[in-house]
């Protein structure tokens, strides 16, 4: 197998390496330009570098078919295709209206899955071209190998569509190769190296919305840094459950019997411990025992607000003792980021997980722009804790999409739109899930004042799961 300093050597050598200044395809300048459509003019390079790139991946990577991402990167398809007896598909560049079969040449099933093989990543919007058709036909793409990450935003996008990136090399590690073999001077080493660095991030374009739209809780698991989100994804598929109770009943004794009856319909049972006048030390272990048999996680919807320092001590102290029996708890970032430092001081050695409140359902509340913005910013720094949001309208807010290992929780949902006396707004399960592009049903009085809580439960589960069933497919 070829050294990646040889190959990089190589490259240099026919020119398909320039220093210079050049408009690049994202409409940025750059000071190196790479140009490898010239290796289908040098064969035995062309199939270095395509078994390099195989070589490349990690011994688990799971693949049935390749897709070059065209056209660059359709020759170094054809010949991994060749060499290890692959079937390759091509994606037609000039179908634009993606979501056609025709857009996808090639024979193939649906569940099977893509290796996508492209020259060179920039912010990944090219990968994610060929990403969207295959998907939108049924392919599952997982990984994409690159000959050359420019390192400038591309791994992280292509991370928040489910797609994880291999390099053969980096720009930054072919800069110090040339460098040191003499074929660049110090000086443009530097300007390149500046370049890198104040490039690093180019944005997505917004259309992948549609793919994080449709990607499946089952797969989202995957993403998940944090065990209780991913305990959640798969509660949710095995139950096929995307509904939470708020459990905001009079009494201690009534949360557990309405948990009791139900358990079987939720995935997540939403608890203000601090309403109940009966709370005994018990009460914690209690609810654990009827969560577990009925398989759902417990959400103490305590909203804490303060200081690092004071959130720690209300966590994990007091009467109430939250970190205890609570799988997942919620804060407002009013406070800042400290905030999260402290609970998750706690929470963390626990497995514990964090929603941030980034949007409410009242009339006139001010959790919205930059203060939502700031919540997913948030959300990102600590992504081993935070494993979502408490949301409304996910899908409209502003930037790239977020990553869909975060799950979106939304409460102010009723089978009719409206609302209380008190602020509180009210949507559709279906509006929620399918147009707002949340994932779980936080429902309150629509359930526990209804005559029969139960069969209306049933109701409200399996509204929520039709929706998310639709927007998958
Ligand atoms: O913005 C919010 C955030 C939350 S967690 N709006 C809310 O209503 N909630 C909670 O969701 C609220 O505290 C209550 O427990 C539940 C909604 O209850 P419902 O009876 O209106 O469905």
């Amino acid at each position: 197998m070829a050294s990646m300093e040889s190959l990089i050597l190589q490259l240099h050598e026919i020119s398909a390496v320039k220093f210079g200044n050049f408009k690049l395809k994202s409409g940025i300048s750059s000071p190196i330009y790479i140009d490898l459509r010239l290796i289908v003019s040098y064969p035995s390079l062309l199939r270095q570098i395509s078994q390099s790139l195989i070589a490349s991946l990690p011994p688990h990577t799971h693949y049935n078919l390749v897709c070059g991402v065209p056209y660059t990167a359709l020759p170094i398809a054809t010949s991994i295709s060749l060499d290890h007896s692959i079937p390759m598909l091509m994606r037609r560049k000039e179908v634009k209206d993606y979501g056609t079969s025709k857009s996808i040449e090639g024979v193939f099933d649906k569940g099977q899955t893509c290796l996508i093989i492209e020259d060179l990543v920039t912010s990944g919007a090219s990968v994610l071209e060929t990403a969207t058709p295959l998907r939108a036909a049924g392919v599952n793409v997982t990984d994409a190998v690159v000959v050359i990450d420019r390192e400038q935003g591309g791994r992280e996008n292509l991370e928040e569509n489910g797609i994880q990136l291999h390099a053969l090399f980096k720009l930054s590690e072919m800069v110090s190769v040339l460098r040191k073999k003499g074929k660049l001077e110090e000086e443009m080493e530097g300007v390149v190296m500046r370049f890198l660095e104040e490039n690093r991030k180019v944005a997505v374009p917004k259309v992948e919305k549609v793919i994080i739209k449709a990607l499946g809780f089952q797969e989202r698991a995957k993403m998940t840094k944090n065990p209780t989100a991913k305990k959640l994804f798969e509660v949710m598929v095995k139950k096929e459950s995307n509904l939470c109770l708020a459990a905001d009943v009079g009494t201690a004794a009534e949360l557990l019997d309405i948990a009791e009856k139900v358990g079987p319909e939720i995935c997540l049972l939403k608890t203000h411990v601090d309403i109940l006048p009966d709370f005994t030390p018990d009460f914690g272990s209690k609810l654990r025992s009827i969560a577990e048999k009925h398989n759902f996680l417990i959400f103490e919807d305590r909203k804490f607000a303060d200081i690092g320092n004071t959130v720690t001590m209300q966590y994990e102290g007091g009467i109430y003792r939250i970190l205890e029996w609570a799988d997942i708890i919620n804060a407002h970032i009013i406070s800042g980021p400290g905030i999260v430092d402290g609970l998750k001081l706690k929470g963390l050695p626990h497995g514990r997980g964090l929603l941030l409140l980034a949007e409410m359902s009242s009339a006139g509340n001010l959790a919205k722009g930059d203060y939502t913005a700031a919540a997913v910013k948030i959300a990102e720094d600590h992504s081993d804790f935070v494993i979502g949001f408490i949301s409304v309208n996910p899908a409209s807010w502003p930037g790239p999409p977020v990553n869909p290992a975060f799950i979106q929780a939304t409460p102010g949902v009723q089978m009719v739109k409206g609302g209380d006396a008190l602020g509180q707004q009210y949507n559709t399960p279906y509006s929620v899930i399918y147009d707002r592009g949340s994932d779980i049903i936080i429902v309150g009085r629509g359930i526990i004042k209804a005559a029969n809580p139960l069969e209306t439960a049933r109701e409200y589960r399996l509204q929520g799961w039709k929706a998310y069933v639709a927007k998958c497919t």
